[in-house]
């Protein structure tokens, strides 16, 4: 049921993924009885992703808060149909300000209650690369996510994903302009800090920010655009996309 409201509902669908996931135990209490999730992903243009070269475009940013909006509103679209059939929903938006209440609560650590990522790998739609992105298996990680969570069992099996399927890939590795990452593989024994330095990614993604667009974000893209998973035509898209 849940399934068929999300493929009626995301339009057009072939530019969505989606997944129902088990999180008991993996998010914080007071989300009480919503222990499970949705996560859907939207693939990202492939023009403007490749365009990053050197850091983010203006063109980039201008689409990110486009994709945010439209994530939202899609989500938003599934919580109402939800409704309808008496599941009860909570949305966690696709994005959260480095400025909001949350993040600052938890800006030490820039931890937000709810990993998009998480729900995604429990969902068995992708893994976690090396440089912590949120690799899917049909469009690598050119996309962005939503979640939602519920406070019923979906009614079909989960197969999550628990390690990491980049192998010795260590293109974003290099390209990362913060050298933020160390190399080392992702599993759901590693915590993100381990292979990782979200504070460097931060930092450098708000240089780059001011430098190239004139705005106080953190915005970068260059391990998006870098990744061969997902890109056009490339073999070891088929090859990571093709494995359950
Ligand atoms: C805070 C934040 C940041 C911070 C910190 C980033 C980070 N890597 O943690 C900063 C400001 C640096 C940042 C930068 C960017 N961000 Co950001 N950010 C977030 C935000 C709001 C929260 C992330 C968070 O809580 N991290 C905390 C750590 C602990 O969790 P995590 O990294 O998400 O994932 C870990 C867990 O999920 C765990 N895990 C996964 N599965 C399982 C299963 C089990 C059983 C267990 C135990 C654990 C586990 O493994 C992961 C690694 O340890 C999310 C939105 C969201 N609500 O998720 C977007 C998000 C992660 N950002 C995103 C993007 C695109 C970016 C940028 C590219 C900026 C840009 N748009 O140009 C850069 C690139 C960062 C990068 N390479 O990771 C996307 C990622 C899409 C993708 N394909 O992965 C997200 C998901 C937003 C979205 N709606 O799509 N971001």
């Amino acid at each position: 049921m849940i399934k068929d409201i999300l493929k009626n509902n995301l339009t057009p669908i072939d530019e969505y993924i989606f997944g129902t996931a088990d999180l008991t135990g993996l998010i914080d209490k007071k989300f009480g009885e919503y222990r499970f999730g949705i996560s859907i992903g939207k693939r990202l243009d492939d023009r403007i992703i490749d365009s990053i070269v050197n850091g983010p475009t203006m063109e980039y940013y201008e689409y990110y808060n486009q994709i945010n909006k439209e994530l939202a509103d899609a989500a938003g679209i599934i919580k109402n149909e939800l409704k309808k059939s008496r599941v009860d929903s909570i949305v966690i938006e696709p994005t959260t300000s480095i400025c909001s209440k949350e993040l600052e609560k938890n800006l030490s650590t820039l931890t937000v209650d709810v990993s998009h990522k998480m729900v995604g790998t429990r969902a068995g739609l992708g893994w976690i690369g090396k440089t912590d992105l949120f690799i899917s298996k049909k469009f690598g990680p050119r996309l962005r996510l939503v979640s939602l969570l519920i406070n019923q069992k979906p009614d079909n099996d989960f197969y999550p994903i628990d390690k990491s399927r980049c192998g010795t890939c260590n293109i974003c590795v290099d390209k990362c302009p913060a050298k933020a990452a160390n190399g080392l593989l992702w599993d759901t024994k590693t915590h993100r800090d381990t292979f990782f330095n979200a504070h460097k990614c931060s930092d450098k993604c708000r240089e780059l920010a001011k430098q190239r667009l004139n705005v106080d974000k953190r915005i970068c893209g260059l391990c998006i655009s870098v990744c061969p998973i997902g890109k056009k035509n490339d073999k070891r898209f088929t090859a990571a996309s093709t494995r359950s």
